[in-house]
C-alpha cells in the first residue's frame, strides 16, 4: 500500500515539501500520498498578508504577523529558489529587497508551475496529531472549517510545517493597565499610517523592532524610542530615533527607563518575538525550544529524535530561509521515501543534536552564525538531488547586507547584489526605499 504523509502548513517549508516530492514524481519516482492541510484559505504562510488580527472569521488565531510595506529585510539573492530563479519567475531581473506582494507572487509561480495545489486542503487546521504505538503510524485530526466537520485519517509520517513567528510572546510590565495609549505586539502591527505624528515606543532590539520603527518612521512618525533589554541595536539612526534602556514601568501617558530617563509616549509596540507553538501536539511529539540555529531535539535539524517518523521542517532561526527550507525538505523527502537512512540508535541522534548545538556556540558573532547556518545547507544539500548552488556566494550577499545597513539603517535597502542561481546582477531600485511610499508589485517591478 502506498505511504501517506501528512504535511501542516502550506506556508513556505511545507510548500518546499509539495515541491519536494513533485519534482521527484517528475522524476519518475513512486511518491507517496500527500496530504497537507492549511488553517488559512490560501498558501504562503506569513506572506498570505491579511489586514485581520486576533481571531478571523472561523474563530482561529490569525497566522499573519506581517504588515502593510513590509520589504524583504534581507536581499533576495540570499533566498532564491535554486530551481526556480527569480528571472525564471518574472522574466527579467528584479531589485534585491522585494516588498512583500513580490515575494508571495515569486513563491506562488513554483507551486502553481509544480501544480501541486490539489494536495492541499485549506481552511483545514490540524486540531491532534496522535501516534498510535501498535500501528506504527499516526492519526491525525482535523477540522474542515468550510463543513464544521472534525475528522481523524491515519498517516505514516507526519512533517510539521507550521512556522514559529506567528504565536506572540507578549510581556506585561507594570503600568500596562493604566496605559491610556495603545499597547499592541508586533504580530497584531499592519499599517504604519497608523503612527504618523504619533510618539512611540518599541520594546525589544531584533528584526521587529529595527523593521517596524523604520516602517513608522518613514510613514511619519513623530518620534521612535526603542527599549532593549540587553544591548541596543546601534545603528546610526535618524535624528528622531532613539535607543533607551530597558522598560522598567509606565503611567497613564509616560514610559520610565532604567537610566532613570523618561518619555511620553503615544503607544507602545511589544517587539518582543514569537513562541514555537504548536497546540496540536502531544508531550511526546512536540518540540520545545528556543529560536536558535541548532534546535533541540531535531536530528539533522529535522528529525524528531524521540520519533523518527516525525519531521519538523523550518524550526530554525532564519538567516537562510527559503533555500533552506528547500534543502530541508528535499532531505526530509528522501529520508521518508527510504532514500536516506536515519540511525536506528537514539544516541547516535541525539549526539548530532549536542554537536550541532555546541557548533553554533562556538561561534561569536552574525558572522560565524552566517557560515553556520550556510555550512548546514550546504551538508543537507549534498546528500539529495537539490540543485546545488554557491552558497558561499550567498553568505557573501549577507556579509555586504549586514555592512550596508552598518553604514546607513535607512538606505542599505537600495543597494543590488547578484544571483547566486542566474550570476545575473539585480538592477538598483528606481526610488530609494525611503522614498517609496507606494510599494505595489507593479510600482516595484517598474525597473
Ligand atoms: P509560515 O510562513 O509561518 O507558514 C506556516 C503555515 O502553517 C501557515 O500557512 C499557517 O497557516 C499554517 N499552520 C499553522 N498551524 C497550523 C495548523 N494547526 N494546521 C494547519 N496549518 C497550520 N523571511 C525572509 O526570507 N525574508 C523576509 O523579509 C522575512 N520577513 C519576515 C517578517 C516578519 C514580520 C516575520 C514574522 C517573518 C519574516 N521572515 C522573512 C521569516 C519567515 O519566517 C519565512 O520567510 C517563512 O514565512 C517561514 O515559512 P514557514 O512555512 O516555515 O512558516
Ligand atoms: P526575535 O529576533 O526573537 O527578537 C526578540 C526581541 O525581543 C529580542 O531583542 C529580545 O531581547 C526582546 N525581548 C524578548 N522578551 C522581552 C521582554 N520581556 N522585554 C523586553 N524585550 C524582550 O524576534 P523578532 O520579532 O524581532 O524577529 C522574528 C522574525 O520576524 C525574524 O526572523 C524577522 O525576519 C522577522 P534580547 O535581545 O533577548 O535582550
Amino acid at each position: 500500500m502506498t505511504k501517506r504523509v501528512a504535511v501542516i502548513g502550506a506556508g513556505p517549508s511545507g510548500l518546499a515539501q509539495l515541491r519536494a516530492f513533485q519534482s521527484a514524481a517528475a522524476k519518475g519516482a513512486e511518491i507517496p500520498e500527500i496530504v497537507c492541510f492549511e488553517k488559512q484559505d490560501n498558501w504562503g504562510g506569513l506572506w498570505n498578508y491579511t489586514w485581520r488580527t486576533g481571531l478571523d472569521e472561523y474563530g482561529e488565531p490569525v497566522h499573519c504577523s506581517m504588515y502593510r510595506y513590509l520589504w524583504s529585510n534581507g536581499p533576495k539573492e540570499g533566498l532564491e529558489f535554486a530551481d526556480y530563479s527569480f528571472e525564471e519567475h518574472f522574466g527579467k531581473q528584479i531589485a534585491s529587497y522585494p516588498p512583500r506582494a513580490v515575494l508571495f507572487d515569486y513563491i506562488e509561480g513554483r507551486v502553481k508551475k509544480a501544480d501541486v495545489r490539489d494536495w492541499i486542503r485549506f481552511r483545514h487546521p490540524v486540531r491532534f496529531v496522535k501516534y498510535n504505538e501498535d500501528k506504527g503510524n499516526f492519526t491525525v485530526t482535523a477540522h474542515d472549517l468550510i463543513n464544521d466537520s472534525i475528522y481523524e485519517e491515519e498517516f505514516d509520517n507526519v512533517v510539521c510545517a507550521s512556522g514559529h513567528f506567528s504565536t506572540p510572546n507578549v510581556p506585561e510590565y507594570p503600568g500596562f493597565d493604566v496605559f491610556g495609549g495603545r499597547v499592541l505586539h508586533a504580530h497584531d502591527f499592519r499599517d504604519a499610517m497608523e503612527f504618523h505624528g504619533k510618539d512611540i515606543l518599541l520594546l525589544g532590539s531584533s528584526y521587529s523592532a529595527e523593521d517596524i520603527g523604520s516602517q513608522c518612521w518613514k510613514y511619519g512618525a513623530k518620534s521612535i524610542t526603542v527599549a532593549y533589554r540587553n544591548a541596543p541595536m546601534g545603528f546610526n539612526w535618524p535624528d528622531n530615533w532613539k535607543e533607551v534602556p530597558a522598560l522598567v514601568r509606565v503611567d497613564e501617558t509616560t514610559a520610565y527607563f532604567a537610566d532613570g530617563t523618561s518619555k511620553k509616549v503615544d503607544a507602545i509596540i511589544l517587539c518582543t518575538g514569537y513562541k514555537h507553538h504548536f497546540p496540536f501536539l502531544p508531550d511526546d511529539l512536540r518540540l520545545k525550544t528556543a529560536n536558535r540555529l541548532a534546535t533541540a531535539d531535531l536530528y539533522k535539524g529535522v528529525v524528531w529524535v524521540h520519533n523518527p517518523k516525525l519531521f519538523y521542517v523550518g524550526m530554525q532561526d532564519q538567516w537562510f530561509t527559503f533555500n533552506m527550507f528547500d534543502a530541508q525538505a528535499w532531505w526530509v523527502r528522501d529520508a521518508i521515501m527510504g532514500r536516506i537512512a536515519i540511525p536506528e540508535d537514539k544516541a547516535v541522534l541525539l549526539k548530532d543534536v549536542e554537536d550541532r548545538i555546541a557548533g553554533e556556540d562556538a561561534g561569536a558573532d552574525a558572522h560565524d552564525a552566517i557560515h553556520y547556518q550556510g555550512d548546514y545547507v550546504k551538508e543537507l544539500i549534498a546528500e539529495t538531488d537539490y540543485p546545488s548552488f554557491d552558497v558561499d556566494g550567498a553568505c557573501e550577499a549577507f556579509f555586504e547586507w549586514k555592512d550596508h545597513k552598518k553604514k546607513d539603517i535607512m538606505g542599505f535597502r537600495n543597494h543590488a547584489y547578484r544571483s547566486v542561481i542566474t550570476g545575473t546582477m539585480a538592477p538598483i531600485h528606481h526610488t530609494p526605499w525611503k522614498d517609496a511610499l507606494e510599494d505595489s508589485m507593479e510600482s516595484y517591478l517598474r525597473n
